[in-house]
């Protein structure tokens, strides 16, 4: 069984602009600068020849490359329930006819339909039982974040290893957006 999600990567540059916003809420785990990337669609756990049918259908996909420019911040949840701290996108119909484009062809692989409506995000920590107070700064202070347009040229394929450390995040395959 393999557990998978496909994902936009960001470049390095936005990576560390990511990783700076990091601080200030006690308790918060940051994603790692390396770690950060913006989910398209959550796959779960598949045997091994779902697994290679899901990649004979990420690679039939045709959709252009995009811009993708980051902007804002939020949270998941609110008070001592907020979960997800989330830097956000802005509003991108390439993004929405590429997600939209992943989840027929995984639909297509025989896998559940996603139930829950694409939120776009970065998550950049993952939150319990926060202050609230700290969470309403962190969100006040960042919420003029906005980092790019970077070009988005391909979709990636991740494997996601659950271990004590967290999860650890393997490309196991890209997939080309036309020019
Ligand atoms: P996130 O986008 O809010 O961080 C790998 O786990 C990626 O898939 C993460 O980016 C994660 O959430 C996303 N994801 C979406 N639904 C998930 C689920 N039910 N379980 C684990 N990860 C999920």
């Amino acid at each position: 069984m393999l557990r998978l999600f496909v994902a936009l990567d960001l470049t390095a540059e936005i990576r560390q602009r990511l990783a700076g916003l990091a601080g200030g809420v006690p308790g918060a785990r940051w994603t790692e600068a390396e770690n950060l990337h913006l989910t398209l669609r959550f796959i779960g756990e598949v045997p091994d020849d779902q697994a290679m049918d899901i990649d004979a259908a990420l690679t039939e996909i045709r959709a252009p490359a995009f811009p993708l420019t980051l902007d804002g911040v939020g949270v998941f949840g609110s008070g001592r329930k907020a979960r997800v701290l989330w830097a956000g996108v802005e509003r991108s119909d390439a993004l929405l006819h590429l997600q939209a484009k992943i989840e027929s062809a995984l639909v297509r692989c025989g896998l559940p339909a996603e139930e829950r409506k694409f939120s776009p995000h970065v998550t950049l920590a993952r939150l319990k039982d926060p202050p609230a107070d700290r969470v309403g700064r962190f969100l006040s202070d960042r919420g003029l974040f906005r980092a790019g347009p970077m070009a988005v040229e391909h979709v990636t394929l991740y494997r996601s290893h659950l271990g004590n450390g967290g999860a650890v995040y393997e490309a196991l395959r890209e997939y080309p957006l036309a020019e």
